[in-house]
């Protein structure tokens, strides 16, 4: 009888425990110095905290456990439990995703905020629909143009070799007439060194990250967008943990996301000054530069609500309206 009731509790522990330590992996693709991957790491330790070690988050940065466009089937599929994305890159499965890295929609951080606002339930559905729980987003640098030589329009980008990141920065440009290269972050650097780049669009914090300085020497300030990190976790995953863990998880993932816009925004100007320390020129855009970036981005915007149909019209009505 005795031994009957002591086997019992045994399988009642076991069962507590495999049920109470949930460890997850959380691929990254961006280098661990990233504001991005330092909020993300505290974020690990608040949730091992808030849970009380019961959820223990293992953060690989830099792109070493999956490449940045496998990261999200990754967390669907389950091979990771949880993981950073960045949104814009999965334009191709649908255009909602997309909407932040459109090119002139929402520039600075109030608008970015509001833009996120006004997408978030429709993102977090079309996540949902995926087995996918979001869990916060943060904010890039509003993006604009590195290059090799000096540029007064979109007409000395002809010909240039273009690093694109995502659909629309490939998208871009096409229609400036550049060539572009897909390559991810993790390999910048190297394709920058090697001569396969000459320019391409993003943040003063990726131009610091990859050193793009050693190889190109100027960062035309376009403003032109704010794309989105997204940290993503699998919902079997989620839904697996007891009600305080997962309670634990949510608190630190809002904390996270309030962390992260207060992060990028105040790192933004102390990356223009650290680029122009390392010797990249910073320009304002000329009007005629900024007038041709523009109209790629009416054509872009355009494009867009031709795709995202009437869900996209909606989100757009609702980021405008005041
Ligand atoms: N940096 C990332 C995406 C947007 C950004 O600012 C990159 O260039 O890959």
């Amino acid at each position: 009888m005795i031994r009957k009731f002591s086997i019992a509790v045994a399988g009642l522990t076991l069962a507590a425990t495999s049920m109470a330590q949930a460890k997850w992996d959380l691929p990254t693709a961006y280098p661990a110095t990233n504001y991005h991957t330092e909020n993300i790491t505290q974020f690990a330790k608040d949730v091992d905290a808030a849970t009380g070690g019961k959820v223990k988050i293992a953060v690989h940065a830099n792109a070493s456990l999956f490449k940045a466009p496998e990261i999200k089937r990754a967390v669907q599929s389950g091979q990771a439990q949880a993981g950073e994305i960045l949104l814009a890159n999965f334009a191709n499965e649908n255009p909602i995703y997309a909407l932040d890295g459109v090119p002139f929609v929402a520039t600075t951080y109030p608008e970015a905020k509001k833009l996120y606002a006004a997408s978030k339930p429709a993102i977090e559905k079309l996540l949902a629909a995926q087995g996918i729980k979001l869990l916060f987003m943060v904010p890039w640098a509003p993006q604009g143009i590195y290059t090799k030589k000096e540029i007064g329009s979109v007409a000395d980008l002809r010909g240039i070799k273009w690093r694109a990141y995502s659909p629309a920065t490939a998208k871009i440009a096409e229609l400036v007439g550049a060539q572009p290269v897909q390559i991810q972050q993790a390999e910048l650097s190297a394709a920058m060194a090697t001569g396969v780049i000459e320019s391409y669009m993003s943040s003063g914090s990726t131009g610091y990250d990859t050193k793009t300085y050693e190889s190109l020497k100027n960062f035309y300030d376009t403003q032109a967008w704010i794309p989105k990190n997204a940290v993503l976790v699998n919902a079997k995953s989620f839904d697996a943990l007891e009600a305080t863990a997962k309670a634990g998880v949510l608190k630190a993932a809002a904390d996270a996301e309030a962390r992260g816009w207060k992060v990028a925004e105040e790192k933004n100007s102390e990356y223009k000054r650290l680029l122009t320390e390392r010797g990249m020129k910073i320009h304002k855009p000329s009007p005629k530069l900024d007038a041709d970036m523009r109209q790629v981005g009416g054509i872009m915007q355009a494009d867009w609500l031709k795709v995202a149909g009437a869900d996209g019209a909606a989100i757009l009505d609702a980021y405008k309206k005041p």
